[in-house]
């Protein structure tokens, strides 16, 4: 069992919740460490399908707990800045990315820092209409991490990611969907609902393709027009292989619903 995060299943829909809610969820060195493994298993288990990553309480992760930095003393051995990142944040970011799997971000509070930079890094957001989100390294004089300077301009663009990293404004959720960086906004009380009908029918697809999706949306991001339809018919060429497009074929013919098995 772990400590900071909850880690359960229900079907093929997998819940990873943030679970230091007196902190909103702060991220400590353990809880890096928990995410890191819960990744590692849900990639593992084929029964996982599909991901939702949420927090306990009224937040949903204030990023880096500063409580616990000056604890890293880097004189005493601890991690510097660098070195902490290159070690935890990084790998879990890109372990997320490289998830064959979706992983839906459902934003019930607070998303602050690296809090942010977690939900960015998923594939699908909800919120809370009660969420906000802020870029919140600058008001301690840092720089924005765990990606946070990758996906923020590609999802609003240059110029709105640039004033949300030099200000660190905190906007609404009603705000983060018109910049793009929502897929929706619910009320709060209906956000786990909403977002376990979302994971279901995402763990009810053919889970490979998704797999392919995420890895061909991430490579046409930094390659070229022609790189990128190479990169398209290799991954065609896998999902033509599987089991799932065999099924969703012949289905089609026999004009009835597909049952696909993630394989
Ligand atoms: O190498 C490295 O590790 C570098 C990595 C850096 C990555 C980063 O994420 S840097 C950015 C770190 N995060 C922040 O700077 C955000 C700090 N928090 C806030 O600005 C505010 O808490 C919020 C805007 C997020 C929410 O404000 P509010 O008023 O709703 O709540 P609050 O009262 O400030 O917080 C509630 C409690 O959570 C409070 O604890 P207490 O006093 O009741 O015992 C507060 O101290 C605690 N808390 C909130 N954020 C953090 C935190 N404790 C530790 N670390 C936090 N980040």
């Amino acid at each position: 069992a772990y400590e900071t995060i909850l880690y359960e299943q229900d079907g093929g829909v997998l819940t990873i919740t943030l679970n230091r809610p007196d902190k909103l969820n702060a991220v400590t060195d353990t809880m890096l460490h928990e995410l890191r493994d819960a990744f590692k298993q849900a990639k593992r288990d084929e029964s996982v399908r599909a991901v939702i990553l949420t927090g306990a309480g009224r937040g949903f992760c204030a990023g880096q707990d500063l409580a616990s930095v000056k604890e890293r003393d880097p004189s005493a051995g601890g991690f510097s800045y660098g070195e902490h990142l290159r070690h935890t944040y990084n790998p879990l970011i890109l372990q997320m990315r490289e998830l064959p799997k979706p992983i839906i971000a459902a934003v019930n509070g607070v998303a602050a820092g690296a809090g942010m930079s977690l939900a960015l890094a998923c594939d699908l957001r909800l919120a809370a209409d009660t969420a906000s989100f802020l870029q919140a390294f600058i008001k301690i004089g840092l720089v924005p991490d765990s990606g946070s300077t990758w996906f923020l301009q590609r999802l609003v663009g240059p110029t709105r990611a640039m004033e949300l990293m030099l200000r660190g404004t905190r906007i609404s959720a009603q705000e983060a969907l018109d910049y793009g960086i929502l897929n929706r906004v619910v009320p709060a009380d209906s956000l786990m609902d909403e977002a376990r009908a979302l994971a279901a029918e995402l763990a009810a697809a053919p889970t490979k393709a998704i797999g392919y999706i995420k890895r061909l949306a991430d490579f046409a991001a930094t390659h070229t027009l022609a790189e990128t339809l190479e990169y398209e018919a290799d991954m065609q060429e896998l999902a033509g292989r599987t089991a799932d497009h065999a099924e969703g074929l012949q289905a089609f013919l026999e004009k009835r619903a597909p049952t696909f098995q993630g394989r």
